[in-house]
């Protein structure tokens, strides 16, 4: 017999929650799948590779289902200023406590980054998915099998997955496989979450966003966005940032012809701004010569490139 109150209590046995890190060298496409599967932009992206230096995360919530995805900057192999270690350290602490890590490659391309990253893996006590990204610049699709092939032979994981994070292609195959893997449990944030994230953190992703992505070649990676000021006066949000960078050249390149950049990258960022907060925004931008800060642990931390 089945009474009243048994019928109404929630299934406890299926929800899910769990951990999911999203992990792969530099320039992959890990912030850009992470935005695609939310479906909003948590995660600032670029053609450049480094983009991403913090851990980033973003919580996807449908029904039952609790994901919790952890962007993590790129691995990379060379570089050694605080900042470079900084950001391979975040993303080897992401891998750690996580319940499925989704392991991201551009598509045929193997380097020597991509073997220190399935080294690191090796460590890892969950199942990895293999993310086979950017599928849509392959135009011999037959070529695909036989590499998807050789992959599942040379790496010990538990599925691959050719897709394209840009144009949604296979993502909630990718969705599917990670949800078959989540332990039961009950949802460790509230459903209309997005992110752990300030609005700070956020507002200084923008700027740097298009920064990277207007100067990147002339900028590399010098740069950093610290938020000075954010503030609302009843409709309006005050936003004050400061930009800055390793030499003087590169405040003048950041400048521009009589202040044409760094105006162009205020409007893209404010209306970047204005959607992400739903507000009008009124924002400033500074920019400082402060030499060394990237390889310098105590200005990192200052800039908030600290806890992991
Ligand atoms: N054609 C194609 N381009 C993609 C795809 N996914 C990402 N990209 C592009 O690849 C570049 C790098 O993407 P990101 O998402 O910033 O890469 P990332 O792995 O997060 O890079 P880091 O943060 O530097 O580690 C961007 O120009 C993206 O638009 C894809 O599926 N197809
Ligand atoms: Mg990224």
């Amino acid at each position: 017999m089945t009474f009243a109150s048994d019928t109404d209590q929630p299934d406890s046995t299926a929800s899910r929650c769990g951990y999911v890190a999203i992990v792969g060298r530099p320039n992959v496409g890990k912030s850009t799948l992470l935005n695609h599967i939310l479906g909003q932009k948590i995660s600032i992206t670029s053609r450049k590779p480094q983009t991403t230096r913090n851990a980033v995360v973003g919580i996807k919530t449908e029904g039952d289902v609790q994901i919790i995805f952890v962007d993590t900057p790129g691995m990379h192999l060379g570089q050694q200023k605080a900042i470079n270690r900084y950001m391979n350290k975040a993303a080897t602490s992401a891998m750690k406590d996580v319940d499925v890590v989704v392991f991201v490659i551009d598509r045929f391309i193997w380097t020597e980054e991509d073997e220190a990253v399935a080294e690191k893996l090796q460590y890892v006590g969950c199942p990895i998915i293999l993310a086979v990204n950017k599928v849509d610049q392959i135009d011999d699709k037959e070529s695909l099998l036989p590499h998807l092939q050789a992959l599942s032979e040379k790496l010990n994981v538990a599925e691959i997955v050719p897709m394209s994070a840009l144009r949604n292609t296979n993502l909630d195959r990718l969705e599917q496989l990670i949800t078959e893997r989540l332990p039961q449990g009950i949802h460790m944030y509230p459903e209309d979450q997005i992110t752990d994230r300030s609005s700070r953190f956020m507002a200084a992703e923008i700027v740097r966003e298009k920064i990277t992505r207007q100067l990147g070649d002339e900028l590399p990676y010098e740069m950093a966005v610290e938020i000075e000021e954010f503030k609302q006066e009843g409709n309006l949000l005050n936003i004050s940032a400061l930009i800055l960078v390793e030499r003087d050249g590169q405040k003048k390149i950041l400048i521009g012809d009589k202040g044409s950049r760094i105006k162009l990258i205020g409007t893209e960022a404010r209306t970047d701004m204005e959607k992400l907060f739903e507000m009008k925004i009124m924002l400033k931008l500074w920019v400082k010569v402060k030499s060394g800060w990237s390889d310098d642990e105590r200005a990192l931390r200052s800039l908030g490139y600290n806890e992991f």
